[in-house]
């Protein structure tokens, strides 16, 4: 058999998908998720590509206390009573196919599609091609990946980082399903490799609430429980779409409801798991019993978010002069805050009418939120990234805080602030030290433990390691997990910086478009994933991940791996540990190698709250992490032990006639980059990505019809910026506003618009004009 690849002209992949238009169908918007559709629609996932026996199998322990962590969101499952089925939803089932398919990608594939093939298939058919199953690497000036042993791939990883003029020439990123053993591993390796240039899928995700959280009250993470959902009095729900993103947190909302909770949601579009819900694990929910969720909806405008608290508070203040006591929590604000005067002051200068205006919402209807949170005690806030993905990110999440503190809302039962985090482990990989700006004590205590002197200075996040690409400074560019090119902002950027690499790596389950993007060299690493088992030496191993609410939980797969050819991610970084640093690591990476319950012990020794690690990791339920303002106890470096009302400054969003604001969103149908499948069902949009929802009264003045085919244009930097070829859907959204989906737009969000503070792309506030389509932009 001839072995050697098919020659062919080499042409370089192309960064985005094909600019193609299926064929759009649009239907009725729907009004309540979940239900029956929800089940069939996901037990139809299963069975497409022949998943069935492998998926199904791992149905029934999925989030069972003696199974598998779902691998789709971050949402917590309830410590009492979990459904005896698998506690699962739509969008975890059609997670678990994506990864428990039984269709592989083997080395003939890679032997008979060059890469620039490759990139001409969309992002769903790269996925759709099954998982990977062999280490594959791709020469310099290679046109098709070839396999290599695993030997060979650790040798040549190491050989590209010794070779480095300093250890920042590296970048390490990390996706957030990475377990706490395996991020704890290769955050360790890392720095004894010597940098902290640690970018992750929070840099574009949370960073805007852990930093937030973090500088005012000293935790970086939310205070909410599960359980403080269930006895509540308000839950608002600002900038998140429960019902495709989370969706077993509707199962919360509907417990809080029926115990007397109100809800409000905020947010430019109508989205459908915030209206309504029909609980699928229950046969009252199967049979079509719909709740409504929302009691107030706020049809706020992108980023109108701070004018509408600013307006809220206001009008509480009026109550709270008209009955005083009755409405803040006064001896809250006494005993733990500081510049409540000056907030008070900074309130009352502000013109209502002014106000909602800015925030494209009724004084009748903010007044209407503010009557219902008047005399409210107990009031949960939950946001995601309609506000973390805001330039001014950061003062919104403050004026969240303020009016938490207003209302003494914070640290006791049935209160708090709940930043809903989105991969399964991300809120881990951080407790876990996986930090461009870690601490100086969680470093003394590194060096403490293992012996070595760790880097001291911050590394590169998100943004930073783009830009280092593209300015030569980083060489080798290091994925654990996720889809580096196609999640980053400014897609032809980044890719123009990837392209510069010498070496780039990605330990993976799937293809996806980072591997076609490549470095001069370029390695596929593939991993089992999290429902696979993980045996070492014929013994079963579990791994462990923190939830959104701070619970630690382990894990254990249940299905045969894919291939026999796979490396677990902990695995992984040992041996390319070993092969890097060699004699002079001082770290025994072969104790690790023999078993997670040492690198249990060794997490122990490092991080606070992970006292008897392996045996509470172990009860059922698992275990909580300290945290303190949980508790009402503040600590935070900046301001101590009491927190600080936040003054903020309300953004002028000044737009000319021709321009609109851009936010960009996830459909009910993929998981980040991975398209699940083409529809939008909540929505009414079937059948087509390449959309931009508009509203009537837009489309009528820019002379367009529905259904009209435009060019997105973005000018920041003074940089154009062209998507091409999309459809307008009339929708109902805020005049000026725009909505588009995740990863197609992302070649729109400029480098340089990021959140103030916490410096993530703003991708939620992308400044676009739009023009009737010109084929001319058709050719990259
Ligand atoms: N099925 C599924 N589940 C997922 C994911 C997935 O892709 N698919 N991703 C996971 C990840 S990593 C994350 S971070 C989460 C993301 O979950 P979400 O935070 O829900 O993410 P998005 O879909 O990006 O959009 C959030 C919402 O913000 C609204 N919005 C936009 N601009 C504004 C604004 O200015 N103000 C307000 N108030 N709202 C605004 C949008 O209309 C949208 O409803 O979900 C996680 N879970
Ligand atoms: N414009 C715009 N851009 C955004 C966003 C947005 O709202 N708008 N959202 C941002 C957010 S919130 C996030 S979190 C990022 C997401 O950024 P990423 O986390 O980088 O992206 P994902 O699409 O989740 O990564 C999918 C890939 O992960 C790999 N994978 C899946 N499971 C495993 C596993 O168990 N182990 C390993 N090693 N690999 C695995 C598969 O190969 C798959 O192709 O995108 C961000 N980008
Ligand atoms: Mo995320």
């Amino acid at each position: 058999m001839d072995n050697k690849p098919k020659k062919q002209l080499h042409k370089q992949a192309d960064a985005e998908p094909p600019y193609k238009l299926l064929s759009l169908r649009t239907g009725k918007q729907k009004d309540w998720a979940a239900g029956l559709p929800g089940v069939t629609n996901a037990i139809k996932s299963l069975i497409s590509d022949k998943a069935l026996v492998r998926g199904g199998k791992a149905l029934f322990k999925m989030n069972q206390f003696d199974g598998f962590d779902c691998p789709s969101c971050g949402w917590p499952d309830p410590d009492d009573e979990r459904s005896p089925i698998g506690e699962y939803c739509e969008n975890g089932v059609k997670a678990l196919s994506e990864e428990a398919t039984s269709k592989k990608i083997t080395t003939d594939f890679f032997k008979n599609n060059s890469v620039y093939d490759l990139s001409q298939l969309s992002d769903y058919e790269i996925g759709h091609l099954g998982r990977l199953s062999e280490p594959m690497y791709l020469p310099k000036n290679g046109t098709h990946y070839e396999p290599i042993s695993w030997k060979n791939a650790f040798n040549k990883i190491a050989e590209h980082l010794n070779k480095l003029e300093s250890p920042n020439n590296a970048a390490f990123y990390t996706s957030g399903r990475t377990s706490n053993e395996a991020s704890f591993a290769y955050q360790l390796f890392v720095r004894e490799f010597g940098t902290n240039n640690f970018p992750d899928c929070s840099n574009m995700c949370h960073e805007t609430s852990g930093y937030t959280l973090g500088t005012i009250t000293g935790v970086g993470k939310g205070t909410a429980t599960l359980k403080d959902f269930y006895d509540t009095d308000v839950i608002m729900i600002i900038g998140q779409n429960p019902g495709t993103n989370s969706p077993r947190m509707l199962s919360a909302l509907e417990k809080g409801k029926k115990n007397g909770a109100k809800i409000i949601a905020v947010n430019p579009l109508p989205e459908a798991g915030l209206l309504g819900f029909k609980d699928p694990q229950k046969i009252s929910g199967i049979l079509g019993k719909d709740v409504q969720l929302a009691d107030l909806y706020l049809p706020v405008k992108i980023n109108g978010d701070l004018a509408l608290l600013k307006a809220i508070e206001q009008i509480l203040l009026k109550f709270e002069k008209e009955n005083p006591g009755n409405v803040f929590d006064q001896e809250f604000i006494k005993n733990k805050t500081t510049g409540y005067e000056t907030l008070i002051k900074e309130i009352e200068n502000y013109n209502l009418e002014e106000l909602a205006n800015s925030s494209g919402v009724s004084l009748e209807q903010i007044q209407l939120a503010a009557e219902m949170l008047a005399t409210k005690k107990r009031i949960i806030i939950c946001w995601g990234m309609g506000l973390t993905q805001q330039p001014n990110g950061v003062d919104i999440l403050k004026e969240i805080l303020n009016l938490l503190f207003l209302k003494g809302s914070i640290g006791k039962p049935g209160a708090g602030s709940c930043p809903v985090r989105g991969h399964s482990n991300v809120q881990g990989n951080r407790t876990m030290l996986i930090n461009n700006h870690p601490t100086k004590e969680q470093l003394d205590k590194l060096e403490e433990v293992f012996g070595f002197n760790p880097p001291r200075e911050s590394g590169y996040d998100v943004v930073d390691t783009i830009k280092a690409m593209n300015e030569g400074k980083v060489k080798v560019h290091f994925s654990m997990g996720g889809n580096f090119l196609s999640a980053t902002p400014d897609t032809n950027y980044t890719a123009a910086g990837m392209r510069q690499l010498d070496l780039s790596v990605c330990v993976s389950t799937k293809l996806n478009r980072t591997h076609l993007i490549h470095g001069k060299e370029a390695l596929i690493l593939p991993t089992i994933s999290k429902s696979e088992l993980d045996i070492i030496d014929d013994e079963l191993q579990y791994t462990s991940a923190e939830n959104a609410m701070g619970i630690v939980e382990w894990s254990k797969g249940v299905l045969k791996p894919i291939s026999n050819n796979l490396i677990n991610e902990t695995h992984i970084v040992c041996l390319m540990a070993k092969a890097t640093l060699g004699d002079k690591t001082v770290v025994d990476w072969d104790r690790y190698m023999n078993s997670y319950d040492a690198v249990r012990d060794d997490i122990e020794k490092c991080i606070p709250g992970f006292e008897n690690f392996n045996i509470r990791v172990k009860q059922k339920g698992g275990f909580y992490l300290p945290n303190a303002a949980r508790d009402g106890n503040f600590n935070s470096k900046e301001f101590g032990s009491r927190v600080p009302f936040s003054i903020t400054s309300l953004p002028k969003n000044t737009l000319a006639a021709d321009e609109y604001l851009m936010a960009t969103v996830r459909t009910h149908d993929q998981f980040n980059t991975t398209i699940y499948g083409l529809d939008d069902r909540y929505r009414g949009v079937y059948n087509e990505r390449r959309v931009i929802f508009m509203s009537k009264t837009d489309i009528e003045k820019a002379g367009f019809k529905n259904g009209d085919k435009v060019d997105l244009f973005n000018y920041d930097n003074n940089t154009e910026r062209v998507a091409p070829l999309f459809i307008i859907v009339e929708y109902p959204i805020p005049e000026k506003n725009t909505v588009t989906y995740f990863p197609e737009a992302n070649v729109l969000v400029s480098i340089h618009n990021t959140v103030k503070g916490s410096n993530m792309p703003a991708s939620k506030h992308v400044k676009i004009k739009i023009q009737k389509h010109n084929p001319f932009y058709l050719n990259k």
